[in-house]
């Protein structure tokens, strides 16, 4: 593992790990502005509430979402999309706030993906037993675009593995105000979150956030 210190939002300390020649955990990158991420996270989903989405297969998802941005992901029985209205209140989902914009451009940047413009974030909220299965993201139009998370509240283990489903899988542990960008050869890699442990985190009690910045269009 290569491990490089520099410099995270603000200009606080931030180590990076390297997961594979595209895929950088920056660790603690976000943990200065976490309070102000939640509390824009608590106006978003003031307007757009986290709910339980539907897979395709019929199956309730045990991670809670919302989303802001000019496009959100969905899913439901007719498949997984992105689309620019919320489909329970039928209303454009909220803006995305300049500081996740900031946040998310400023970490792309740092893993070597210039001028990364999102267009969509998801929210997730994970509580304890939530988890997310082995899945790729590749419902986005334009794949050489990276994608940026922030991981917030209790950590979680994290699964990364290859480009088949197949393919043996580590594990990494996210916490409180790591950031993950992955794009290049890492960007269709298999990905999953184990169930989460129950815990009691200072700022966010026993839940988990993840925010993902993607460029869907
Ligand atoms: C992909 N979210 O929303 S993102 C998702 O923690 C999603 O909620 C997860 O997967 C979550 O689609 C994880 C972080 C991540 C980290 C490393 C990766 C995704 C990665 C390495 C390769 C590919
Ligand atoms: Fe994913």
């Amino acid at each position: 593992m290569i491990s490089d210190l520099l410099s995270g939002a603000g200009g606080s300390e931030t180590w990076s790990e390297r997961l594979g020649p595209g895929a950088i955990v920056l660790r603690g990158f976000a943990t200065a502005q976490a309070a102000n991420i939640v509390a824009e996270i608590q106006q978003i989903i003031a307007q757009a509430p986290f709910r339980h989405m539907e897979t395709p297969g019929g199956f309730r998802m045990s991670v809670a979402m919302s989303n802001c941005g000019e496009l959100g992901w969905v899913t439901d029985k007719a498949g997984y999309r992105y689309q620019a209205v919320d489909p329970d209140s039928a209303r454009p989902w909220p803006s995305l706030p300049t500081l996740f914009r900031q946040l998310a451009t400023e970490a792309a940047a740092q893993a070597g993906f210039a001028n990364f413009m999102p267009d969509a974030c998801l929210i997730n909220r994970y509580e304890p037993g939530a988890r997310m299965s082995l899945h790729q993201d590749k419902d986005e139009r334009d794949l050489t675009q990276p994608i940026v998370s922030i991981s917030l509240g209790l950590p979680a283990q994290f699964q990364f593995g290859g480009l088949k489903r197949s393919d043996p899988v580590s594990r990494v542990t996210l916490t409180h105000g790591d950031v993950v960008v992955w794009g290049g050869a890492d960007r269709l890699r298999y990905h999953g979150v184990l169930a989460l442990k129950t815990g009691d985190h200072p700022l966010l009690g026993a839940c988990r956030l993840n925010l993902t910045f993607r460029k869907a269009v």
